[in-house]
């Protein structure tokens, strides 16, 4: 039994899925649904770590990272380090459909989008200020260096290398009130399927830093052959694991989309056992699963559905 037309995203973010339901229903175009419910995140500033005003860097500013997959054309559009433009999963869908490349990065990828006519603005708000100059008066902890030392009468910075590691550096601090990212799938009632993810990363991370959230195949992949996947959480790690490619792969081999997704997650536990993060998959019919890790920051997922069985965007775990 198949009940597509079919919308799913990560966390409780119920207005994108509602948006990118719209979007599927009035234009009929997967693309528009995945690039409509991320860019309802990208206002709204989804839990402040999708879009402007969110997970400030080192140096307070805040970057974008997103991506968007058509799974019948295997077409694929992506930025990441994105500066000053808060439309990310707009501009991967420029570099998909103006260009012919699949990723544009960091300033450049910012004068591309001005090119096309996005508007260049400062991500920077009074929270995300904030959330910087508390971190500087914290002394820069938590931070992402390994085997470096920041002056503690600078406050930050400049780090250097030092003999032994302090206690706090190299600890990850990941968790679901650090980041979280919007993933979204959608499939048409013929099957046709798109994947996207848009974020701003992680709160203090180095600048340059980009996740897994724009890799294709760590943060989302849809082939409309076998299925779609997008995934969420400690993105250093996870892609490492090309996790949304390999569950997709695994429901072309036939695995059921819950049993795919708790495979992708396993792999990445053989390595990391703690890691935070959680993944969702749909497949050719519209059946679809999801799984998480059960770090100690994350216990339990949320995610979002919205199909033809259902009238509004139904909250899942
Ligand atoms: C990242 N994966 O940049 C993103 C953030 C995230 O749940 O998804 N957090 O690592």
């Amino acid at each position: 039994r198949t009940s597509l037309p079919l919308v799913i995203n990560t966390w409780p973010f119920k207005s994108a899925t509602a948006a990118a339901w719209d979007a599927l229903q009035s234009s009929g175009l997967v693309l528009d649904a995945v690039e409509k419910g991320c860019a309802r995140c990208e206002i709204e500033q989804c839990d402040g770590t999708v879009g402007f005003g969110g997970s400030p860097d080192e140096t307070g500013e805040t970057t974008l990272d997103a991506l968007i997959m058509n799974g019948n054309t295997m077409e694929v559009g992506a930025v990441a380090d994105l500066r000053r433009i808060k439309n990310a999963i707009g501009v991967a869908r420029a570099v998909m459909e103006r260009t012919e490349h699949t990723m544009l990065v960091g300033e450049s990828a910012s004068v591309f989008a001005e090119n096309m006519g996005f508007v260049a603005e400062d991500l920077t708000t009074n929270k995300s200020l904030n959330v910087f100059t508390q971190w500087l008066k914290g002394n820069c902890q938590p931070n992402y260096r390994k085997n470096v030392n920041p002056d503690p009468l600078k406050s930050c910075g400049p780090y250097g290398p030092v003999a032994m590691q302090t206690q706090c550096n190299g600890v990850r601090h990941v968790n679901i009130h650090s980041h979280d990212t919007i993933g979204l799938i959608a499939i048409d009632k013929d099957g046709h399927m798109a994947a996207g993810t848009s974020t701003n990363g992680l709160t203090h991370k180095v600048p340059g830093r980009v996740g897994d959230s724009p890799i294709i195949g760590a943060g989302a992949y849809a082939d409309s052959s076998a299925g779609a996947a997008a995934a969420t959480g400690d993105g250093d790690i996870m892609m490492r694991f090309l996790p949304s490619y390999l569950a997709v792969e695994l429901m072309r081999n036939g695995a059921d989309p819950s049993v795919a997704c708790k495979s992708a997650i396993s792999r990445i536990k053989r390595h990391y056992s703690d890691f935070f993060g959680a993944i969702i998959c749909a497949n050719t019919t519209g059946h679809y699963g999801a799984a998480c890790n059960k770090a100690p920051s994350l216990t339990e997922f949320h995610f979002m559905v919205q199909n033809s069985e259902s009238d509004s965007p139904v909250l899942k775990s």
